[in-house]
């Protein structure tokens, strides 16, 4: 059976002592910041990296700098079975609204680091999502996926990134947000939530029923924050929208 589903794995470590970009540590006969032995083309200044041909590798973690946003970056490889550590150098001019850009474990994910100094682990073939320090995003599509400092989520997606669901996998705890172009919900700790069949437009509630059988999940409060259940978007109605969503 063809395995549709891809995820991506992502620890961010924002760190506060410079990291050892440029050292003698970093093979990288190119200078294009990916280090040799996980570089598709060592010899020749390019942006894809694999850890596939490293040895007691045996899901790869795969991926393409799609933009540096002017930050010095490296890209080097981890022990078997983690994936690859991606290591951004602060002192970037202050040019774009974000830091570098990565296509990471089949191009319907998108790995946005946030601005300045940081570090992160990428591994594909898993489904898991902790951020340690700062914040960290996983791109599908028109769906965001947000991941606090703490928490853990676990993203999967087909292969044209159509169908998104995100599992909060933390007990308890709302570290865990998606959104479209329009809304945004918290998933809570330990729920999974089918991210394609969000409302993609803001659309209160005007009466109780609008809220009862499931019909709930159709609707947002004036901000496009989602209902968290059947009693929130109740509440909402029975305030005439003083009671916002609790998402
Ligand atoms: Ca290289």
């Amino acid at each position: 059976m063809k395995r549709l589903i891809a995820a991506v794995v992502l620890t961010a470590l924002v760190v506060l002592a410079v990291p050892s970009f440029g050292s003698a540590s970093l093979s990288d006969t190119d200078g294009d910041g990916i280090e040799n032995s996980i570089d598709l083309e060592p010899n020749s200044f390019s942006r894809a990296f694999s850890d596939a041909g490293v040895e007691g590798t045996e899901a790869p973690t795969w991926g393409e700098i799609l933009s540096t946003s002017g930050y010095e970056m490296s890209i080097t490889d981890l022990p078997a079975p983690r994936g690859v550590l991606v290591t951004v150098v602060e002192g970037a001019p202050e040019i774009g609204p974000s830091g570098p850009t990565l296509s990471a474990c089949g191009e319907q994910y998108t790995v946005q680091l946030q601005r300045g100094e940081s570090q992160t682990e990428l591994e594909c073939g898993s489904v898991i999502i902790s951020v340690l320090q700062g914040q960290a995003q996983v791109i599908v599509g028109e769906i965001t996926v947000t991941v606090a400092k703490g928490g853990d989520a676990e993203v999967n997606a087909n292969e044209d990134g159509t169908a998104v669901t995100v599992t909060n996998l933390d007990n308890g705890g709302d570290l865990v947000t998606v959104s479209n172009d329009v809304v945004q919900q918290t998933v809570q700790g330990g729920t999974t939530l089918n991210a394609s069949q969000m409302p993609d437009s803001i659309n209160p509630p005007h009466s109780v029923s609008d809220c009862m059988e499931g019909s709930w999940t159709n609707y947002t409060d004036e901000t496009g924050t989602v209902f968290k259940n059947q009693g929130d978007c109740v509440s909402y109605v029975a305030t005439e929208g003083r009671n916002e969503a609790a998402g």
